[in-house]
């Protein structure tokens, strides 16, 4: 793709924290747009538009005496992301969604999914295939994936259109090294296809992450739900739930230069970026350099 035909992005931010206990990725939109994302983006030749954020209330005010905690206000502020994402798409827009925690991916996809049938490459150390009945923590973040294959509660898997917004045969995670052992029993039964840490260090990064888009080959639309926990902590400090034995600086950055070699993403969220638990936003700046790489950035560029 030449620099003048590159597609327009939309961005929108999500500043949301109600989905998990440790405060802090409501200011991930802020410590991404702080570390330049749309420079990034208008440098390699994207024409962008910033829709700004989702109002989201503070945990403190939230109703807080839910069985799921927060169910209400996540089911709000996701309803928001996922009409904001119909309204990017039908702009002809490429929608990149600033999280917040991961729970913000309920919007995000189904509203995305809205589009069409929609494969789902979940780059994530967890597989936030939890529910409610099996979660041991009973936060959201850990339940998006399974609330979009339809799985949980109708709160959840009900927003942005009623039922499962994507298939489980559409969906590929990808960096996986954190389950839960029930919430490994249903991501079986239910037919997910899962790479984990162990078939990126055994294969490497390229061969699994061709594998991958492959499994999602037959598909026109692609979405990336980029969780930044999949990369190494020692690299990205600044993540809610943070595992070591992720990706490595270069294993990323090769994992989105193929992603964009293929063409095959339509949109993304990049998510879990926390700045209270950052070294000077680092995390963030990864995060913009990582989007960069998805978006066309290249070591060897073409020429202008
Ligand atoms: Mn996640």
């Amino acid at each position: 793709m030449s620099e003048s035909t590159r597609q327009p992005a939309g961005i929108f931010g999500i500043p949301m924290d109600l989905g998990q206990s440790r405060r802090g990725v409501d200011m991930g939109p802020s410590a991404i747009r702080y570390a330049q994302l749309m420079v990034a983006l208008e440098d390699l030749g994207h024409f962008v538009t910033d829709f700004g954020n989702a109002g989201v209330p503070l945990p403190e005010l939230a109703d807080g005496e839910e069985t799921v905690r927060h169910l209400r206000a996540v089911r709000e502020v996701c309803q928001e992301a996922a009409e904001r994402a119909r309204e990017i798409i039908s702009g002809e827009l490429f929608p990149i969604f600033l999280g917040g925690d991961h729970s913000i991916s309920i919007g995000t996809v189904s509203g995305v999914a809205g589009a069409g049938r929609t494969g789902v490459i979940w780059l994530d150390a967890h597989a936030d295939f939890n529910t409610p009945e099996i979660s041991p923590s009973g936060n959201i973040h850990g339940m998006p994936l399974a609330a979009l294959t339809g799985h949980g509660p109708p709160d959840l898997v009900n927003i942005g259109g009623s039922g499962a917004s994507i298939r489980a045969e559409d969906v590929v995670i990808v960096g996986l090294r954190s389950v839960d052992p029930e919430e490994q029993r249903l991501l079986r039964r239910a037919g997910i296809r899962v790479y984990t840490m162990k078939e990126i260090d055994a294969y490497g990064a390229a061969t699994i992450i061709r594998r991958a888009m492959e499994d999602l080959s037959h598909l026109d639309r692609v979405h990336l739900s980029f969780d930044l926990d999949v990369v190494d902590p020692e690299i990205a400090p600044g993540v809610g739930t943070p595992v070591r034995g992720g990706l490595t600086y270069r294993e990323a950055h090769l994992i989105m230069e193929l992603i964009n070699e293929s063409g095959i993403v339509t949109s993304l969220d990049v998510v879990e970026v926390n700045p209270i638990l950052d070294i000077r936003n680092g995390t963030a700046e990864l995060a913009v350099e990582l989007v960069a790489s998805l978006m066309g950035r290249q070591i060897i560029g073409l020429p202008r």
